[in-house]
């Protein structure tokens, strides 16, 4: 077998963002540009960290080529083992559990997550190291570094590798094991839940749930789970087969990419629970009957309960979300006596706290959740704990929410998205919501601003320190409004407003409530604050969740 040694040049636009690389298929396209990113993911890493990887896929649009070239370059990098999903499909939650049961030094995840796939559409590359955790700040620059000075990259000259069937093929030195993609998933959800007690409780019909894959990589693992495992009628996944364009829809589990399933939940015959998931199923999206979950109030419930669940039984060592994610989980940590950690956007930033026990659970409020029975955000995993809950509780979702509002307040939460905001307005707003800060203006501009700065994480394990993580600005009565500027899109900027409102009156807690009509002033502050409508022409946002 021949390896190549290919002569390239540097791309300079190959820095990872909140979540690996992400850009438009035609720019991954260019000659040697993804072979050039994972070229630098190589050469970044030190050579004893070259020996096992896991390599998978959501599906989308050219996750079957990219997937090849990803082989070929491992085998040419001396890889011993290569641990691929079956048709090269792996959720970003099976990449991290695997990585982690089989030892690998790392995970290759292709994939672009909610962003829409297809031709014209969006790809992307992210690599895990050997916790499961998506690399670092630091390890993602150095990628950054290595792909700048990028010159040849080495490429084995081998036919297509079939990924079709299951079982091992040894290329030069290189061993390369196709597995089912499903299988370990499932048995480390064993280890979190009851399955013998929710089992029983979808065969007396207490439980039933309606699971929306979007057209992406969830719906194998959706329906082992659900169907195969715990008896839920066939019927429960929609959308459940894998789609290079995932169906052209838009994989973002919300309110407004998931609508149908949100009406859906007011027939009659709607069952206890309804879930949707993202292009790599780490995200979830909880709906009740006739009721939404707010992804704050989620992970803030999935806590108040923890107990209920074996991986839990012993108790929470800590929590944490991300800066922007509802403050409804800190009012349970100190209810439970832990500590509550604030963090960055991106899942990144929870590894060292998982891996060295401050935290056992953790979330977003982009509707990721997960525990640390892996490094990733992990959708079916939140959907299996609200089963649990419902089933040890007895009571049903709209039920659950209302008394934790009752007892700990109602963050009432919304998102406002600006898409298509040109680069230099989007960094000139920010620059001067910086500025507002520094100067403490912002501060004069509104008698209920009690303070605001621009978010700054030490890192408490290694010390390192991401700032400029966005805005916020405190209100009195625990209210907040937080800006930053999305790093996961591939074209324009896009950014992200988010309100909360706290509220400990009783006639909030209704699941009915309209959430942008109740937050409506707090909006309105919001965008003027920023300037938003002068600076960037938008009267209104994009999207609202
Ligand atoms: C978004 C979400 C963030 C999430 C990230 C990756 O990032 O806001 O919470 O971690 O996507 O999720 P941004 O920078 O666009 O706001 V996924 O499911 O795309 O891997
Ligand atoms: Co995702």
């Amino acid at each position: 077998m021949n390896i190549n040694v290919v002569k390239t040049t540097p791309y300079s636009d190959q820095n990872p963002g909140t979540s690996g690389l992400r850009k438009k298929v035609a720019v991954i396209q260019k000659p040697n540009y993804l072979e050039n990113f994972v070229q630098s993911v190589f050469n970044a890493l030190p050579s004893d960290e070259r020996n096992i990887l896991v390599i998978g896929g959501d599906g989308r649009f050219y996750n079957n080529i990219a997937i090849q070239i990803v082989i070929r370059m491992a085998v040419a990098n001396g890889y011993k083992r290569l641990i691929i999903g079956q048709n090269g499909l792996l959720s970003t939650p099976a990449v991290s559990n695997l990585i982690r049961i089989k030892q690998a030094n790392g995970g290759m995840i292709l994939s672009a997550s909610h962003n829409p796939a297809g031709p014209d559409q969006d790809f992307g590359i992210k690599y895990n190291n050997e916790n499961g955790s998506p690399a670092s700040n630091t390890l993602s620059a150095s990628i950054f570094a290595a792909s700048l000075e990028i010159s040849q990259y080495t490429i084995a000259d081998i036919s297509e590798v079939n990924l079709r069937d299951i079982g091992d093929v040894v290329l030069n030195r290189t061993t390369i094991s196709v597995i089912d993609s499903v299988q370990d998933y499932i048995e480390c959800m064993k280890r979190c839940f009851d399955f013998p007690k929710l089992r029983k409780a979808f065969a007396s019909e207490r439980l039933s749930i309606r699971f929306d894959a979007m057209h992406a990589v969830t719906g194998p693992y959706a329906r082992s789970v659900f169907v195969d495992e715990l008896g839920a009628s066939s019927d429960s996944i929609i959308n459940g087969e894998p789609r290079e364009d995932f169906g052209g829809g838009h994989p973002d589990p919300n309110l407004v990419h998931a609508k149908a399933l949100f009406e859906s939940m007011h027939d009659a015959n709607a069952p206890v629970l309804a879930a949707a998931s993202d292009g790599d199923g780490d995200r979830n999206m909880i709906l009740g009957q006739g009721c939404f979950v707010s992804p704050g109030d989620s992970l803030a419930i999935l806590a108040e309960h923890h107990k209920i669940i074996p991986q839990f039984k012993e108790g929470l060592c800590g929590v944490a979300r991300s800066m922007p994610t509802s403050t409804a989980i800190d009012r349970i940590a100190e209810d439970l006596g832990i500590q509550s950690f604030e963090t960055p956007t991106g899942w990144k930033f929870f590894g060292n706290l998982l891996d060295t026990s401050n935290i056992s659970l953790c979330g977003e409020e982009s509707f990721g959740t997960s525990g640390n029975h892996i490094r990733e955000k992990d959708g079916v995993w939140a959907v299996l704990f609200w089963l649990s809950i419902l089933e040890a509780s007895g009571k049903n979702v709209s039920q659950l929410l209302v008394s934790h509002w009752q007892r700990f307040g109602r963050s009432m939460y919304c998102r406002l998205d600006y898409e298509g905001i040109s680069a230099d307005v989007a960094a000139d707003l920010m620059k001067n919501m910086q500025f507002g800060v520094s100067e403490s203006r912002l501060i004069l501009k509104h008698t209920n601003i009690a303070g605001a700065d621009s978010f700054e994480y030490i890192d408490p394990v290694d010390g390192s320190v991401s700032s400029n993580q966005g805005i916020r600005v405190f209100l009195t009565g625990g209210s907040r409004i937080v800006y930053r500027l999305s790093g996961t899109g591939t074209d324009s900027a896009t950014l992200r407003i988010y309100l909360e409102q706290y509220t400990n009156s009783a006639q909030d807690f209704v699941t009915s409530l309209d959430i942008p009509n109740a937050t409506a002033d707090l909006a309105k502050m919001a965008v003027e604050l920023a300037e938003i409508s002068q600076r960037t022409g938008m009267t209104s946002p994009s999207l609202v969740t």
